[in-house]
């Protein structure tokens, strides 16, 4: 009811009378004005007017589903969509929604995670009110070998999605953090439930630095967020609709082939190791190697100085002169 009322304040520039209201949704003065309360405690503003009605005049920023749905064109990405204010962890959540059995392309999104994570046991810095913090569910039907290309899917579709919504300029480390001006905005985790050869599902967590301001002082020196970087103010689910509707398109394409073959020139214009020295942690030895792009199974392909190619498919990588968080 709450998202056909904002829907129909929205048809209209000025006001909607509340007979309107009452007519179009079919409900009594009170429960309107109910309604109504319950928008402006959500952040929203709204003007009343006696013998005028009701104004939306500006809507609060955040990543509910109201406000996700605005802009989302997919078909099922995201069309289950669960909003929290607070959360352990997006991806906890999307784990606990799988096994009651919620449908592939669910998404979870959270205002703030007392318990965000990272990869390896690390964590993730999730503060309330500022930035994306949302989990996606998905059941692929293909091998468990090819689920961890997932990841690149959507590193890709986020550098797309921040750079449609803000106009920054967003790299891609690889194999799944991005990057703005030499500064980590984002980073993703990928969690998967499989038997030998068969997925139960996949869920890919995404933390985006959205309007942060400040960040802890052992992360200031290497993470940075979009406002910080655009000097702009940016709407979370503008850009989380963005996030959805560009992973809809090449989870797609990704998934005819189970193959990164499709993506892989837009992901390789997107990466910032490219044709740059990198180094490779394997089992505590370091070797510095020059990157040449991924191939389509989303391993980086690497050169040593006699130009001899290799594969890195897992382990980190760090760029060098870059920054050192790995
Ligand atoms: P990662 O292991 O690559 O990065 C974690 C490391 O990044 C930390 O050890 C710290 O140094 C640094 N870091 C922590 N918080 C931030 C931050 N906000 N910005 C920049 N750097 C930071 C990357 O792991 C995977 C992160 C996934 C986060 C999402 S949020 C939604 C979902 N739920 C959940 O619990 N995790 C995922």
């Amino acid at each position: 009811m709450k998202e056909e009322l904002l829907k129909l304040l929205r048809s209209r520039d000025g006001f909607v009378s509340g007979q309107t209201i009452c007519d179009s949704l079919g409900v009594s003065r009170t429960a309107v004005w109910k309604w109504i309360n319950q928008l402006k405690e959500e952040g929203y503003e709204i003007e009343a007017v006696t013998r005028k009605g009701y104004r939306l005049q500006k809507s609060p920023n955040r990543m509910t589903k109201e406000e996700v749905d605005r802009n989302l064109s997919t078909r099922i990405i995201g069309r289950h969509f669960i909003y929290e204010e607070e959360i352990d962890s997006t991806n906890e959540e999307a784990k606990r929604l799988a096994a009651k059995g919620a449908p592939h392309g669910t998404v979870v999104a959270a205002d703030m995670q007392t318990k965000g994570k990272g990869r390896r046991g690390r964590s993730w810095s999730s503060p309330k009110g500022d930035s994306i913090y949302m989990s996606f569910l998905l059941r692929p039907e293909m091998e468990t070998v090819h689920a961890s290309m997932l990841t690149l899917v959507i590193a890709l579709s986020a550098s797309e999605a921040v750079e449609e919504v803000t106009g920054l300029n967003c790299k891609i480390k690889w194999p799944n953090d991005l990057v703005c001006h030499d500064k980590k905005i984002c980073g993703i985790l990928t969690e998967m439930s499989a038997e030998m050869e068969c997925i139960h599902y996949v869920v890919i967590g995404i933390g985006i630095n959205v309007n942060t301001k400040e960040f802890p002082e052992e992360i200031s020196a290497m993470a940075t967020s979009l406002s910080l970087e655009s000097g702009q103010e940016i709407n979370r689910a503008d850009l989380a609709a963005a996030v959805l509707n560009h992973f809809e398109t090449n989870y797609e394409m990704f998934m005819r082939q189970s193959s990164l073959l499709p993506l892989m020139e837009k992901y390789n214009n997107r990466l910032i190791n490219i044709g740059r020295q990198v180094k490779i942690l394997r089992q505590g030895k370091e070797e510095i190697r020059t990157s040449q792009g991924i191939d389509e199974k989303g391993a980086l392909i690497v050169t040593d100085e006699e130009g001899r190619k290799e594969e890195v498919i897992s382990g980190e990588v760090s760029v060098r002169g870059l920054y050192g968080y790995v």
